[in-house]
């Protein structure tokens, strides 16, 4: 069965505890949830991660090749600054689907910097929660 890998990087432990006004109320728990119900509609497979430390984001980036067929990633404050995160995922050579929660260009300038857009397929950003079911949708029809 297709499996695809879900990443999500510093900070984002804190969703829907810290910040709501910014982020909004859902939990990762929850974000967890919905990928997994969707996930069952699509007939694939998912796994799910978040890491506050950019080594680990990047090993399981280079273990995903040959176990997941692709990459749904919000890889939080790294996107704006990471040139490794972006290069383990070059590296892999797996598709890319990047997501905001947020809209990062009605944001602070530094944010509409992504290194991860650079070898994403696509981005979503500012649908909140529901940008990771829409990636994954994305992705489970290209893979198709
Ligand atoms: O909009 C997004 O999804 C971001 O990737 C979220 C990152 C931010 O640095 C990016 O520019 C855009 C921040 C994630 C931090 O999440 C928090 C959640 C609750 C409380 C504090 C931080």
């Amino acid at each position: 069965m297709t499996s695809i890998l879900i990443l999500n990087g510093p900070n984002l432990n804190l969703l829907g505890t810290r910040q709501p006004e910014v982020y909004g109320p859902t939990t990762l728990a929850d974000i967890e949830a919905m990928c997994r119900e969707a996930a069952d509609r699509l007939g694939i497979e998912v796994a799910f991660l978040q890491s506050n430390h950019e080594g680990a984001l990047i090993d399981a980036i280079h273990a995903a090749r040959g176990v997941h067929r692709g990459i749904v990633i919000n890889a939080g404050a790294l996107t704006h600054t990471s040139v490794a995160l972006m290069d383990a995922l070059a590296s892999v050579e797996l598709p890319v689907a990047e997501v905001h929660l947020s809209n990062i260009h009605r944001r602070e300038e530094f944010r509409h910097r992504s290194y991860i857009s650079l070898v994403a397929i696509g981005m979503i950003a500012g649908f909140g929660p529901k940008g990771y079911v829409l990636a994954l949708e994305a992705l489970s029809e290209r893979l198709a």
